[in-house]
């Protein structure tokens, strides 16, 4: 859940705008709906997967709303229960010391179970393990022992079992608990579901393992819908189906300009695909308040990168569409992958910069991996040692650790490489004269 976060990165404009407020799109809400739900359907259990506090000093932002909710769901009767994650090891379990209703599973990297009662009768039995420290580098079902392994628990009660974890599915190795996938699948469980990355995975097959995802939408690079899971037991088969109940979700908006000419045509597509993107989200059920958008700009097209900028800060601005009781807005950045709508391959027979440029550029996008090129390896390489230092400069010590890869590299390049391009075909007094790139001179 990452309660205590906020989502920062929606502008002013759109909260004056909907009379929203920022705590209303944020993590603690997306809760405190679910809480709701949870209390209208009349659920057995709730169950959390760790990472619920955002980090282990968030003890004062994320007491008040964990309360709240787990009073109004034990009040309903709704059994809660959770295991601690990378970001909440410390924390969760001095909230759950002072939250009685809060079944804190597995606690110091001990596996435990519980059982969910209906009317005095044991219906589901949740096996799980907790964090002990931020780091774990082993797999904590290598711990599991053997009798639960086996499904034999002292208490006997014969009911199916869901196991709940938090840790990195499929790593070889990993920081934050490598989970191998066949260890969870040994275990005679219904389901395994998991905590830690965001994006909820699909659950499928008859032992669904996947992750749940957030509840709410953090920032761009999390699009797709958000929100709880309802699991529904029923003759001993269990169903899993999500709910995309964020107040606030992230999207990434793929805009094609194969065909489009003007800045105009640009404005005219991104139209398109919002259209799009709001059938999709309501045939979801998706109950969003608002849509922010991450264009994703592809093809190849006429338009230059000057314009094609110059459009998204206009729709940064501009646009904010609502439908219903969504608003959507455009995010400040947007990825930009169009392709100049040059015949490059045409242009690179030559021996001006422009040829010069198009020889880089075709050799980067991979049109000439035909033939060694050894020196344009050297120059990603470069590229990638340039970007490695400035990642792991000093300043940015406090942050996750990324390695940068030659394909990071090469797709650094080849976006500086197209905007260069651009900008030196519209000042080239022979660009008119270029060869236009119509289908027939590819063929
Ligand atoms: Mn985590």
């Amino acid at each position: 859940m990452h309660l205590g976060r906020e989502p920062g990165r929606v502008p002013e404009e759109v909260l004056r705008e909907t009379g929203l407020k920022r705590s209303s799109l944020a993590a603690s809400a997306a809760w405190a709906a679910a809480v709701q739900e949870a209390r209208q359907l009349k659920v057995a259990a709730v169950l959390l997967a760790g990472d619920l506090v955002d980090s282990d000093d968030g003890f004062l932002a994320a007491c008040g709303p964990l309360e709240k909710g787990v009073a109004a769901l034990i009040d309903e009767g709704i059994a809660v229960v959770a295991v601690a994650g990378n970001h909440d090891t410390r924390v969760l379990p001095r909230l759950a010391k002072r939250l009685p209703g809060l079944t804190l599973l597995g606690q110091g990297g001990e596996w435990q179970t519980t059982l969910i009662e209906v009317e005095g009768q044991p219906v589901l039995r949740i096996l799980g393990w907790s964090f002990p420290t931020r780091e774990v580098r082993y797999d904590p079902l290598a711990k599991l022992h053997p009798e639960f392994s086996r499904g034999e628990f002292a208490d006997g009660a014969r009911v199916p079992t869901i196991g709940l974890i938090h840790g990195d599915l499929d790593a070889q190795v990993s920081l934050y608990a490598p989970l191998a996938r066949p260890r969870l699948e040994a275990v005679p469980c219904k389901a395994w579901l998991l905590g830690h990355i965001h994006k909820p995975s699909e659950f499928k097959g008859a032992q669904p393992i996947g992750y749940l995802g957030c509840l709410a939408g953090n920032d761009p690079s999390e699009p797709g819908p958000r929100g709880p899971w309802l699991g529904t037991i029923e003759s001993g088969s269990l169903t899993l189906e999500h709910l995309p109940r964020s107040p606030l979700r992230w999207e990434e908006l793929e805009i094609n300009l194969e065909g489009v000419q003007t800045a105009e045509g640009l404005e005219e597509r991104l139209w398109d695909e919002l259209l799009h993107l709001d059938k999709k989200r309501s045939q979801e059920g998706c109950s969003a308040r608002v849509v922010g958008l991450r264009p994703r700009l592809v093809g190849s097209t006429k338009v230059s990168h000057d314009i094609r900028a110059e459009v998204m800060a206009k729709a940064h601005t501009d646009f904010r569409p609502t439908f219903d009781t969504c608003t959507y807005f455009v995010d400040r950045k947007f990825i930009d992958e169009a392709r100049p709508d040059w015949n490059i391959e045409a242009i690179s027979h030559g021996s001006d910069p422009l040829a010069v440029l198009a020889q880089i550029l075709c050799g980067l996008e991979g049109e000439s991996s035909d033939r060694e090129d050894p020196d344009l390896e050297d120059f990603i390489e470069r590229t990638r040692q340039a970007m490695h230092a400035e990642a792991n400069h000093k300043n940015f010590a406090g942050l996750n650790r990324r390695a940068i890869t030659s394909a990071d590299a090469r797709a650094e390049l080849v976006g500086a490489a197209r905007r260069a391009f651009e900008e030196l075909a519209a000042q080239s007094p022979t660009s008119k004269a270029l060869p236009e790139p119509a289908a027939e001179q590819l063929t």
